[in-house]
């Protein structure tokens, strides 16, 4: 099953309500910057968003170094964004 990207309108009103994120890639993607305590809650958040994403098949483009780590959501079948970046995107804000 092909999956759908955003519409322009229903991107800008997902963007709406995700504080702290932001397009990227040319509006494929949006991204997110997130400091943590120390390296253990970043790895600790990390592990939480991993298993959301195995979960749900749709994983985190993320870099990450001591207590920052850096987010890029986009959904490569869809050739942009989807339902699912922004799924996930709630996710993270729900537990950072
Ligand atoms: N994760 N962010 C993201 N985007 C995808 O398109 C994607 C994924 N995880 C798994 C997945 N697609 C599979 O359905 C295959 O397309 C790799």
């Amino acid at each position: 099953m092909p999956i759908a990207c955003l519409t322009d309108a229903r991107r800008d009103e997902a963007l709406g309500e995700l504080a702290g994120w932001a397009l990227c890639r040319e509006g494929h993607g949006i991204e997110r910057e997130l400091r943590f305590a120390d390296f253990n809650a970043a790895f600790g958040f990390m592990t939480r968003v991993a298993l959301h994403a195995e979960k749900h098949d749709h994983h985190p483009e993320w870099f990450n170094v001591y207590n920052r780590v850096c987010i890029v959501l986009t959904t490569h079948e869809a050739g942009g964004l989807s339902e699912r970046d922004v799924e996930m995107a709630r996710f993270i804000d729900a537990i950072a």
